[in-house]
C-alpha cells in the first residue's frame, strides 16, 4: 500500500502533494513502482495534529481519488469519517482505511452496505493526546483483543470477514517499547486469522533509534522493519516509498515461501 497523503501537515510528506495534480501523477507513480493499492488521505493524524472537517477533507481528496481511479489505480480512502468514506466509495475507492477502527457508528453500516474492504487500526486516544503518556500491560494482548472487538463489531453490522483486515496502529497512543514490541509479537496478531497491515514508513520510533530527524532519511530503516513485518505474517504493509520497500518484500516473500506451508511461522 503506497501513502499519498493530500495534507499541509503530515510528518512524513505532509504538503508535498497537496496540489491534486501532483498527488495524482504520485499515486501513479507508486503503483507503477508496485503499490497494489495507494492509500489516500485527507487529515493529518501525527500526534498533536488538528482535526479537519469532513468538508474541507472531500475537498482534498476526493479529485485525487477521481484521478487516480480515473487511471486505473486501486485506492484506499484513509478517514474516519463516514461522509468521506461514502464520498471515496462513490467515487471508486475499494478499501476504506480507516484510523479509529470503526469508532463512528455509521462507518461499519456504510462498508458493510459497500461491500468494500476495510481496514480497522488500533489507536490509544485520538492524534491530539494519545501520545501523553500511553500505558498497557501486554501491549500486543490488549492490541489484539481491542481489534477483536472492532472486527466483531464490523462482522455484526455485515461486514464479511473476508474483507477485514486490522492494524496495530505503529505510533498511535504508543511509545518507543510498545512499538517495538508489537512489531516483535506481530504473531500474536497474526494468530488472529485476519491479514495484518502494518504501518512503520518513516515514523519517529525509527528516527529515534537511527538518530534521524528528516522522516525522507528513514526508508531503509522503514525497509528492515517491513522485511522483519512480512517474514512475520503481515499481509500488507504501509509505506511512502513503494521502490525500495518492494525489493523488501519480495525478499522476505521468497524466504517465507521458500519453507512449507505448515512450517510457517
Ligand atoms: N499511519 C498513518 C496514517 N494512516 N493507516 C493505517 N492503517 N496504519 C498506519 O500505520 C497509518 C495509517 C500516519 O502516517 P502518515 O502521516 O505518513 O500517513
Amino acid at each position: 500500500m503506497g501513502v499519498v497523503n493530500v495534507t499541509p501537515d503530515s510528518f512524513s510528506d505532509g504538503g508535498r502533494f497537496l496540489g491534486s495534480d501532483r498527488a495524482i501523477r504520485h499515486g501513479q507513480q507508486l503503483f507503477a513502482d508496485g503499490a497494489d493499492l495507494v492509500d489516500v488521505g485527507g487529515e493529518s493524524t501525527r500526534p498533536g495534529a488538528d482535526a479537519v472537517s469532513a468538508p474541507v477533507e472531500i475537498k482534498r481528496v476526493i479529485p485525487v481519488i477521481t484521478g487516480l481511479v480515473a487511471a486505473g489505480v486501486p485506492v484506499s480512502v484513509d478517514t474516519s469519517k463516514p461522509e468521506v468514506a461514502a464520498a471515496a466509495l462513490a467515487e471508486g475507492a475499494v478499501v476504506v482505511n480507516d484510523v479509529s477502527a470503526f469508532g463512528h457508528p455509521e462507518m461499519a453500516p456504510l462498508v458493510a452496505e459497500a461491500g468494500c474492504g476495510a481496514v480497522l487500526m488500533h489507536m490509544r486516544g485520538t492524534p491530539q493526546m494519545m501520545q501523553d503518556d500511553p500505558s498497557y500491560g501486554d501491549v500486543a494482548v490488549e492490541v489484539r483483543d481491542f481489534l477483536l472487538g472492532r472486527a466483531a463489531l464490523a462482522e455484526r453490522s455485515g461486514v464479511e470477514r473476508s474483507r477485514i483486515c486490522v492494524d496495530p496502529g505503529i505510533g498511535f497512543g504508543k511509545d518507543q517499547r510498545h512499538n517495538l514490541q508489537l512489531l516483535a509479537r506481530l504473531d500474536v496478531l497474526v494468530a488472529t486469522g485476519y491479514p495484518v497491515l502494518v504501518g512503520t514508513s518513516r515514523k519517529s520510533f525509527l528516527g529515534k533509534i537511527l538518530d534521524e530527524p528528516d522522516p525522507t532519511e528513514r526508508d531503509v530503516a522503514t525497509a528492515a522493519t517491513v522485511a522483519i513485518a512480512a517474514t512475520r505474517g503481515a499481509a500488507v504493509v504501509r509505506v511512502h516509498n513503494v521502490a525500495m520497500t518492494r525489493q523488501a518484500v519480495l525478499i522476505a516473500d521468497a524466504i517465507v515461501r521458500s519453507i512449507d506451508v505448515e512450517e510457517r511461522p
